[in-house]
This record gives structure tokens, C-alpha cells and sequence, in this order.
């Protein structure tokens, strides 16, 4: 009877200690999120008008010609990898123009993007609507969709997404694929007829086509299908390149369709799309516009900032996002030789426009805030006037001129909201 009490009692003990180091590991995990503001430990950003040997710029020029190469240089070593050039044998086929969209309002168009000699696999097919009353060539809002081009509209005539795609009930994807009941499940984030109605046209593609969105979905993406045009190892880049990479190649086919003008495209993007929308944008100046939504953690945000979500945690979600090398600051993003604020002064001297919202706090408002603001200095050097204040604004008050912001009320997500700022945005820039 003794030792058969010692026995229920040693496993009695052993149950408690393998519990309570569990419940220690994961209240260690959870520790590494914070979202006190008061428990943000005082940090230094680096500042983008000094080069790396110390000296400190202060001309437009310099800017240009040496601090923003080193930045960009930065960027691709250290977190987004290389972006690859334009391939010397893509090209297009438009595969279906109606004028009949939206009852008249707009013109569909189909468009697969070859990226190599032949014209199959690998390919990305955008989806663009544009005002059926234009005359003249157009402006673009520009986006890579979550779900497949068939989700951001009812349209019935959108070609259904063949891909890869992350399964979502409530969206009807069923087995990795889109279903016919996938058909605008995702209109809400994309007010078309908006967007048409003043004078735009929208351009959208699916961001599967490039890289489906898992860790191993980069042998099926354009990183291994495209290394041996572009020579360069999959490992050199990362998901989150791939789609930037993506956003290029519909700049690309931009410049050869007469309907739109090309040197009025604003690049868009939401959430990890909106850390896309950036990396495309610093390293493709064609873009005239950029518009960043809830972008977060290597997106707006600062990666200095102990808040939401963080360096360590993205990179472990999300393994195949960034390179390798960003894995290093896990521990120590202060080590970090630029933050995100640089990127975002990579933008300059073009309108950029952040965005955040108010329970969105993963993506830490704040922190969005801070870098639009400590992006200032680069604009300044061209004469740009930036956000105008020093203390976040209210909710749903947009502040700035150059660089704008605003905090939506509501959740992580893309609105109507939103999409009137930027349209507004881009009016004003244009001067439409
Ligand atoms: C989250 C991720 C964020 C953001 C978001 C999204 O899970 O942690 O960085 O990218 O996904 O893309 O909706």
C-alpha cells in the first residue's frame, strides 16, 4: 500500500511539473507580447539622413545618390531579400475585354502575365476594371487580392482562381481551390464602383499566383519557378518579395495599355499585402502613389517598438515570409541597422499614405504612426511637407499633406473608409 501511494504520488508530482513548465513556456511566449505602452523599453531609431560611415546628409541629391541605394541595400539583406528585375521574356495576353461590367459602368479586362517565353505556367492573371465613360488614359489603384480575383467582386464573368488557395469557409474555399460560391466573398474590401465612379481604374491580381502563402509554397511560386531566368536561389528572397515582385509585373503590363496612365499608378495593400505594397514601392519608383493599410509588423510599424506583434513572432509564424537573415533580430531588433521608418522614407518624394485602425492593435497604430512621422526628415530634404503633427490624431481624423495618415474606428480589415482616403489622396496628387 506504501509504495503504491509513493508511485500515485511521484506521478502525481510529475503531472504537476510537466503542467506548470508548459503553462511557464507558454506564459513565456505570451510575455513577449506586450500591449502596455508603459513597458516599452526606451530604444534609439536609427536616422536615415546618416550614412553608414557616420556622415550626415542633408541634400536631395545625396539622398538619391548614396544614403537611398545603402537603405535599399540594407532592406534586401536584411529582411525582404533581393528583388528581381524584370524578366527579359515576359509577356501578356489579354484574354477577355467586355464593356459590359457593372451594368455598362465598366470594362473588364482579363490579363495573363507570362513570365517567361512561354505562354503557360508560370503566369499571374490580373483582373482590371476601368470607367466605361473614359476618354482619356486613366489612373490606377493597384492591389494583389487574398482569395482569388473571383472574391473581390459578384461579376459573374471574373475567370475563377485555379490556384492554390488558403481554405476559408465562410469565403467557400473548399480543398485549396475557389468554388463558384467563392464569388465575391471578399467584395467589402474592394468598392469597385467607387473606385470607377471617380475615374480610376482598378487593377488586381491574385497573390497566390506568385507564391502560395505557406512555408513550403515557394516550390510552387515564381521564387523556384523563375530561378533559372533570373539566377537567383530561392533562399535570396522571400514570400513577401515574391509578391512586391508580383506588384512590379502589373506596372509592367501598365506601361503598354494605352487605356491607363502609367505614371499615375497608386500601389495599395492590405495588412501582409500592405508590407508587399511597400517593397514593391522602394524599389519600384514607377509606382506614383503608395498606400499602406494596416500594414504591422515589417510593414508601417516600427520593429523597435515592443508592441503587438514582433520580429520574433512574425518570423516564427510565418517562417517563409522574410530572409533568413531577419531570423538574427529576433532577439534583439535593435541590432537592426534600419527600421521601418527608413522604408517607408525609401517612398520619397511621393504622396505615401498610411493607415491604421483602432483595434487593430497587433499591428501597433502607434508604431505606424512613428514611422510615418520619423519619415519626415527624407521628405523635408525634397521640401515635402509630412504629417504636420507630433501626437497621433483622433480616430477617423486624417492628418498630413505629403505623407498622410489616419486611424480608422473598427478593426484590422480594408473599408469603404479607407478606399475614400485614398481616393481622395490620390485626387489631391493628381490634381484630378
Ligand atoms: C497576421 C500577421 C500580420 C498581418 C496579418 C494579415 O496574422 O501576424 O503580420 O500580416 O496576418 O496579413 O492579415
Amino acid at each position: 500500500m506504501k509504495y503504491f501511494n509513493a508511485f500515485w504520488l511521484y506521478k502525481f508530482l510529475f503531472i504537476i511539473i510537466v503542467v506548470s513548465t508548459s503553462a511557464c513556456g507558454a506564459m513565456a511566449q505570451d510575455s513577449l507580447i506586450n500591449y502596455d505602452e508603459g513597458k516599452i523599453r526606451p530604444y534609439t531609431l536609427p536616422d536615415p539622413l546618416q550614412l553608414p560611415d557616420g556622415k550626415r546628409i542633408s541634400t536631395r541629391q545625396e539622398w538619391m545618390q548614396k544614403q537611398r541605394p545603402e537603405m535599399l541595400q540594407l532592406f534586401a539583406d536584411n529582411v525582404y531579400g533581393t528583388f528581381p528585375a524584370k524578366p527579359k521574356e515576359l509577356h501578356f495576353a489579354v484574354s477577355a475585354i467586355d464593356s459590359s461590367a457593372f451594368g455598362g459602368k465598366a470594362i473588364r479586362k482579363q490579363i495573363s502575365v507570362f513570365f517567361t517565353k512561354a505562354s503557360e505556367e508560370p503566369f499571374m492573371e490580373i483582373l482590371m476594371y476601368l470607367p466605361g465613360s473614359a476618354k482619356a488614359p486613366v489612373p490606377v489603384l493597384t492591389g494583389l487580392n487574398f482569395y482569388g480575383n473571383q472574391t473581390i467582386s459578384n461579376d459573374p464573368g471574373i475567370n475563377l482562381s485555379k490556384q492554390w488557395v488558403r481554405n476559408d469557409k465562410e469565403k467557400h474555399i473548399e480543398n485549396n481551390h475557389a468554388t463558384e460560391a467563392s464569388r465575391g466573398t471578399d467584395a467589402g474590401k474592394w468598392p469597385v464602383e467607387e473606385i470607377i465612379k471617380h475615374g480610376y481604374a482598378l487593377a488586381t491580381a491574385y497573390y497566390g499566383d506568385l507564391e502560395p502563402d505557406f512555408p513550403d509554397g515557394w516550390k510552387t511560386g515564381v521564387r523556384s519557378t523563375m530561378k533559372s531566368t533570373t539566377g537567383i536561389d530561392v533562399d535570396k528572397w522571400g514570400a513577401i518579395g515574391a509578391w512586391a515582385w508580383g506588384l512590379s509585373r502589373i506596372m509592367d503590363y501598365m506601361e503598354t495599355d494605352p487605356a491607363v496612365n502609367a505614371k499615375q499608378v497608386v500601389i495599395t495593400g492590405h495588412s501582409r499585402l500592405g508590407k508587399a505594397a511597400l517593397w514593391a514601392a522602394a524599389n519600384d519608383t514607377r509606382f506614383a502613389i503608395v498606400v499602406s493599410n494596416n500594414s504591422g509588423e515589417g510593414g508601417a510599424a516600427l520593429s523597435r517598438r515592443w508592441f503587438g506583434e514582433t520580429i520574433k513572432k512574425i518570423n516564427t509564424s510565418f517562417p517563409h515570409w522574410f530572409v533568413a537573415t531577419y531570423k538574427q533580430y529576433n532577439d534583439n531588433p535593435q541590432l537592426l541597422p534600419v527600421d521601418q521608418h527608413i522604408l517607408l522614407s525609401l517612398m520619397a518624394p511621393r504622396p505615401l499614405y498610411i493607415a491604421s485602425a483602432e483595434d487593430d492593435k497587433w499591428a501597433d497604430p502607434r508604431g505606424e504612426f512613428l514611422g510615418a512621422k520619423n519619415a519626415e526628415p527624407v521628405y523635408a530634404l525634397f521640401g515635402e511637407k509630412g504629417l504636420g503633427v507630433n501626437e497621433m490624431p483622433a480616430v477617423n481624423h486624417p492628418v498630413g499633406e505629403t505623407i498622410k495618415y489616419h486611424i480608422r474606428t473598427g478593426k484590422h480589415d480594408i473599408t469603404l473608409y479607407d478606399w475614400e482616403q485614398y481616393i481622395d489622396f490620390a485626387d489631391k496628387h493628381f490634381k484630378k
